[in-house]
C-alpha cells in the first residue's frame, strides 16, 4: 500500500450497490439561460453525495419488480368511471401514449397529432397490444407512471432523484457545458446519445442507429461513467413541475442546499384550469427530440409531465442516499 498513491475523497464507507455510481456532491450552476424560459435563471445549487442507477430501468429490471411484487401499472388497470364523470363508458380502458405520427403534419403546436391514446400499450407492450419486449431485455422500460417509477424505487430501496441532483449527475462533472460529454453535440461526428435525426415528427432518419428506444449502454457513458441521461427516454424526477427556477442567491451563504423543486399546487397545466392532476419534472430528453422541434438533449432541459401520464418515450432510473456521507481512504 505504501507505493500506492492515497486519495482523500467524499465517499460512504460502504461499497457502491449493483450498478449505482457514486457521484461526489458539490455546488454547480443549475440550468440555462440560453435555450428555454423554464430553463432559466442559471442559479447556484449544492447536492450532498449519492448514489445514482448506471442506466434508465430497463425492461428486465422492471420484470424483476413485478414478478416480486405483482405490480400493475398504471396504463394495465381500466378508468375507474367514477373519477370521470361524464365519460362515455366505452371511452374508458386501460392504455397508454404511443409515438404514432401522421404522414403530414400541419401545425407543430398540437401534440395530439402524434400522440395515440392506445388501448392495450403498456410496458409489456409498448407499440400496443400487438407488440412485445421480447428482444428488448436491456432496453429501457417505458410507458410508466410517476407512481410507477417510485413503487419500482421503494422496492429495490431506493428513491427517484432530485431534478437537482438528476442534473448534477447528468453534467458529469463538467462546468456549464451545453450537453452532457461537451459543448459539441456530436464531437468528430460521433452521436453521444439517442435523439431524432430529420424533420420531427414524420422523418425519422435513425442515423444514429435508432430510430426507437436503444438498449441502455448503446451510447458512450458522461463523465460519471453513466449512460443514456441525454436522450432515449426522458425520466421522471421527484420534484415538483415549475415555469421557471428560482433566482441565483445573492450570497454564497444562501445557495439552496439539496432542492426540492417547486409546490404541488403551482404545477398544475395552466392551460388546462379544470383538470387538476399535478406535474412532475422530467430530464434529459428523449429519442423523439429533434433540432426542429425539441432541443431537450441537454442536462439543463426539463419538461412538465403529469403524475398519471405514461408514454413510450418517458423512463426512469433511481438514486441511493447515504445519512452521513464519510470522509474515507480510497487505495
Ligand atoms: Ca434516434
Ligand atoms: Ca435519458
Amino acid at each position: 500500500m505504501s507505493d500506492r498513491d492515497v486519495t482523500l475523497i467524499e465517499r460512504p464507507a460502504q461499497t457502491a450497490p449493483a450498478n449505482m455510481i457514486w457521484i461526489p456532491g458539490g455546488t454547480f450552476r443549475m440550468g440555462s439561460d440560453k435555450h428555454y424560459p423554464e430553463e432559466a435563471p442559471v442559479h447556484r445549487v449544492t447536492v450532498d453525495g449519492f448514489f445514482i442507477d448506471r442506466t434508465p430501468v430497463t425492461n428486465r429490471q422492471f420484470k424483476e419488480f413485478v414478478r416480486a411484487t405483482g405490480h400493475k401499472t398504471f396504463a394495465e388497470i381500466p378508468p375507474d368511471p367514477k373519477d370521470y364523470p361524464g365519460a362515455l363508458p366505452h371511452m374508458l380502458y386501460a392504455g397508454s401514449l404511443v409515438f404514432s405520427p401522421p404522414p403530414r403534419v400541419t401545425n407543430l403546436r398540437d401534440r395530439s397529432q402524434w400522440w395515440d391514446f392506445m388501448k392495450g400499450a403498456d410496458w409489456r407492450h409498448p407499440y400496443g397490444p400487438n407488440s412485445n419486449i421480447n428482444v428488448h431485455d436491456h432496453h429501457p422500460v417505458v410507458h410508466v407512471c410517476f407512481s410507477d417509477a417510485l413503487a419500482y424505487a421503494k422496492w429495490a430501496g431506493k428513491d427517484l432523484p432530485t431534478e437537482a441532483e438528476w442534473e448534477f449527475a447528468a453534467r458529469g462533472g463538467l462546468k456549464d457545458a451545453e450537453f452532457a460529454w461537451g459543448n459539441d453535440f456530436m464531437p468528430d461526428g460521433v452521436h453521444m446519445a439517442n435523439t431524432w435525426q430529420g424533420e420531427f415528427p414524420h422523418q425519422n432518419l435513425g442515423e444514429d442507429g435508432y430510430e426507437r428506444t436503444s438498449p441502455v449502454t448503446a451510447f458512450p457513458p458522461n463523465g460519471y461513467g453513466l449512460h443514456d441521461m441525454i436522450g432515449n427516454v426522458w425520466e421522471w424526477t421527484a420534484d415538483w413541475w415549475s415555469a421557471r427556477h428560482a433566482g441565483d442567491a445573492n450570497k454564497s451563504c444562501c445557495i439552496p442546499q439539496n432542492p426540492r423543486g417547486g409546490l404541488e399546487a403551482a404545477s398544475y397545466d395552466p392551460s388546462l384550469p379544470d383538470i387538476l392532476i399535478p406535474r412532475k419534472v422530467l430530464k434529459g430528453g428523449s429519442h423523439l427530440c429533434a433540432p426542429n422541434y425539441c432541443r431537450r438533449y441537454r442536462p439543463a432541459a426539463r419538461h412538465a409531465e403529469a403524475v398519471d401520464t405514461s408514454t413510450s418515450h418517458v423512463g426512469f432510473r433511481c438514486v441511493r442516499r447515504t445519512p452521513a456521507a464519510e470522509s474515507v481512504l480510497v487505495y
